[in-house]
């Protein structure tokens, strides 16, 4: 949810992206005020330094003024976990959840399918997202190889105290979920949009995520087998949306989260549930 208001204080966009012989190996965004610029730059370069055991040889951190006129404002989605036996049950229910966003049943287990054997060329993962068709599962992301990236949404430094005090009482502090949940909530907060799903690429984390405007940002406790190095994004558009104006607000348009949803205690999830 986007809410529009005035606030004063410039932000700065902070983008890490950390590679080794020209592939991606993580990358990660922040918009902070002056103050905290260095801070943020030293955490991310060691987040880049850090990234697939030390494996980086180029960390690059830009920091971008923002131009405080182009901020827009929300509160991030509501959070809630759903326990799974395996990968399997954990797709079933991650399908479950995309019909229920508006995403048509064959076009969501296509997406799963598609992040399973590797979106990129060849079976690899991509550095971006996937943009695909809710109706007839069509890509539409203009570099395929790419994909599009989420960048320049953050929350407030005010919001950050508490959602991190939060999700630590959940015992949700790790630095994935965080920075997962304010992606999709820039994501869901984009016209068109359906819904997201996610599962990482890191190798030892199989818990990911079906984010759509009724439910939130739910979790999934397992959407691939330990182990396995593959992992990805889809955001699942409207037929029809405007490919050029969505990549432009989710690559561009600066996004500030004000305040947290509700976060709920995880549920074991039965495949009879509704
Ligand atoms: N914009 C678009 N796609 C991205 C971005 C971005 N900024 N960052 C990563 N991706 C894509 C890219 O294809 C990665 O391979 C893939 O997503 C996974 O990225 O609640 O850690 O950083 O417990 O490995 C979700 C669950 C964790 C967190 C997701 O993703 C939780 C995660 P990773
Ligand atoms: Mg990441």
């Amino acid at each position: 949810m986007i809410i529009s208001s005035a606030m004063e204080n410039s932000f700065y966009s902070i983008r890490m992206r950390a590679s080794s012989r020209e592939k991606h190996l993580s990358g990660g965004e922040r918009l902070v005020p002056r103050n905290e610029i260095s801070a943020v730059v030293a955490a991310l370069t060691e987040q880049g330094l850090l990234a697939a055991d030390g494996q980086a040889d180029v960390v690059q951190c830009r920091v971008e003024r923002i131009a405080t006129a182009t901020l827009r404002y929300g509160v991030l989605p509501d959070v809630s976990t759903r326990a799974v036996r395996n990968d399997h049950e954990g797709r079933l229910l991650a399908v479950r959840l995309l019909e229920r966003a508006g995403v048509a049943a064959q076009v969501a287990q296509g997406a799963i399918q598609l992040l399973a054997d590797g979106p990129g060329p060849g079976g690899t993962v991509m550095r971006g997202a996937v943009i695909m068709d809710a109706r007839n599962g069509q890509r539409l992301e203009p570099d395929p190889n790419r994909g599009v990236r989420a960048s320049r949404m953050d929350v407030t430094p005010d919001c950050r105290f508490k959602l991190t005090r939060l999700l630590q009482e959940h015992d949700l502090g790790h630095r994935r979920v965080g920075e997962a949940l304010v992606l999709a909530g820039k994501v869901l907060s984009a016209s068109g949009l359906v819904a997201e799903l996610c599962w990482s690429d890191d190798p030892n984390y199989t818990t990911g995520y079906v984010a759509a405007p009724a439910f939130g940002y739910r979790r999934i406790s397992a959407l691939k087998p330990s182990g396995d190095p593959r992992g990805g994004r889809v955001f699942f558009v409207e037929s029809g949306t405007s490919i050029a104006d969505l990549v432009v607000y989710l690559e561009e348009t600066p996004v500030l989260f004000v305040d947290h949803g509700t976060i709920s205690p995880a549920q074991q999830w039965e495949s009879d549930d509704a």
